[in-house]
């Protein structure tokens, strides 16, 4: 007794030298999936070795908010595994560590400019649902694939938030994004592969050649851009993000006294716009493309949001305004974020310091894995959590924005996700206008989408095409206005 010290070490998988646990993490599951199979022989946290680095798995919302939250600072680490894409961790969330003063969100509007939230009110999300609508409309119940169309619009946001420009059909610059950014998604997760043999670094195999492929494409591109834009920079106009970075880099060149020698560099700068663009553009697309799946599958959930619509009386399209009056819509959104999350493990965390997680001691050093995918099918807090239904998702707490304490689609604490505020308001706006002006269903004879999704650093549904009939009774009017036919 004399001996045992308060704190113990979590239960740990077998693990040998230099291949760690490698042998008991085979398993044709997607790591998420087998993660919580494996909460029931080893409980809700568990350790294993990926080579040599201790990682930690944490599988229910307590022990997860004490670390996101309670603990946030001291599990604010990431492991430099990114590195290919981030040159080294010079962006500062995905990758990289915290910066000391806090970075301005990009919904709070470019620094200096006074806006505030409100700043929502210039993101042009309904001029790209509308011209998304447009497109699809011109479809004429032919089965597409939506996917192009959604990450078009979704793109067109994020772009002119970060870039002030957008990208027209068939533009060819956007083909090689959709393209690069598809390679990346695939390629990037398997560098767990590469924490467990790290000398995969030094001789490369396909996976790490089409990831620095990809990432060679999208730096170009990015780099364009920064040169485009440092050619017309004007301190006294700020269009955009690329442009409030830059300010952000004059001024601190100029009083070099508050960076305490490190500054920002262009890799910085590069960098951290990347992964805004990147994040903006495959996060939300991945959930569009969710919903879809689930609409396809629950076509009465589609007609209960159509309802709330018709109930709210809106004779015209819905504005960002509209979002309380559409709780129906809400809930499925919601659910959607709950059953497929799109970022199942959410990105890894390093412990800065030696701490503890519940009863268990945690080593500096160790990488912690939340398993969102377990708090989001946690048996005791979700009465059939892998069954969609947004009803009962809504009827856990009326009213309340958070239906369950084991939701966290968006993370939590120091690394919670910097553009929820802009995503939900994406999804929103999206989905309404699709489902106002559209139904959707399978092809006849075709089988629904799958509800596996493929694992990468985001997890997508796998393709599929759908109809998109218009409805009967609306019909877009000259400028945009829009009429309902039938009253
Ligand atoms: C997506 C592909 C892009 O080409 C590069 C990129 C940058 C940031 C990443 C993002 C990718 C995937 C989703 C990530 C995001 C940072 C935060 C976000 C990982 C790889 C999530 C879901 O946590």
């Amino acid at each position: 007794w004399a001996f045992q010290t308060d704190e113990r070490n979590p239960p740990s998988l077998p693990s040998w030298p230099i291949i760690g646990s490698l042998l008991s993490l085979r398993s044709d599951r997607a790591p998420h999936v087998f993660f919580q199979e494996l909460q029931e022989k080893y409980g809700d946290v568990y350790s294993l070795m990926m080579g040599s680095h201790n990682v930690i798995i944490v599988n229910s919302h307590h022990y997860a908010k004490e670390v996101l939250l309670k603990k946030g600072k001291t599990f604010a680490g990431r492991p430099r595994t990114v590195n290919i894409l981030t040159r080294d961790g010079k962006d500062n969330r995905f990758c990289g560590l915290q910066l000391e003063t806090p970075v301005r969100r990009p919904h709070d509007g470019p620094a200096g400019s006074g806006c505030n939230g409100s700043a929502f009110s210039r993101v042009p999300v309904c001029r790209e649902a509308s011209a998304m609508c447009d497109v699809l409309e011109g479809t004429q119940s032919v089965a597409v694939d939506l996917a192009p169309e959604l990450t078009r619009a979704v793109t067109n946001v994020v772009c002119s938030l970060c870039f002030s420009s957008s990208y027209k059909r068939g533009d060819p610059e956007f083909e090689s994004m959709l393209q690069y950014s598809q390679g990346i998604v695939d390629t990037v997760a398997k560098d767990s592969l590469v924490d467990i043999f790290p000398w995969l670094q030094i001789f490369p195999n396909e996976d790490l050649r089409i990831l620095k492929e990809c990432v060679s494409v999208r730096d170009k591109l990015l780099e364009t851009k920064y040169r485009e834009h440092k050619a017309d920079y004007s301190d006294s106009v700020q269009r955009d993000l690329l442009d409030a970075l830059l300010r952000a880099k004059r001024s601190s060149e100029n009083n070099n006294t508050s960076t305490q020698g490190v500054g920002l560099t262009d890799d910085h700068l590069l960098m951290t716009v990347g992964d805004i663009f990147g994040a903006g553009v495959e996060t939300t697309t991945t959930v569009l493309k969710w919903s879809i799946v689930y609409l396809v599958h629950y076509p009465e959930v589609g007609t209960s949001s159509c309802t709330d619509m018709e109930m709210s009386g809106t004779g015209r399209h819905p504005q960002l305004s509209d979002r309380g009056n559409l709780p129906y819509l809400a809930a499925t959104i919601r659910e959607v974020l709950r059953i497929r999350p799109v970022s199942p493990l959410l990105i890894p965390h390093v412990a800065v310091a030696d701490t503890s997680i519940g009863e268990y001691a945690v080593k500096k050093g160790a990488r912690v894995i939340v398993n969102l995918w377990s708090l989001h099918h946690d048996q005791r807090e979700w009465k059939n959590p892998d069954l969609f239904d947004p009803g009962e998702s809504r009827k856990h707490n009326p009213g309340c924005a958070v239906p369950s304490a084991s939701y966290l689609p968006f993370g939590a604490g120091v690394r919670v996700c910097l553009g929820e505020a802009l995503a939900k308001m994406e999804l929103f706006l999206f989905l309404s206008w699709l489902l106002h002006r559209f139904t959707l269903e399978m092809p006849a004879g075709q089988p629904l989408p799958s509800l596996d999704g493929k694992f990468g650093v985001v997890l997508q549904p796998q393709k599929f095409k759908v109809h998109a009939h218009p409805r009967p009774g609306w019909k877009a009017k000259r400028g945009g206005v829009i009429e309902n036919r039938d009253s």
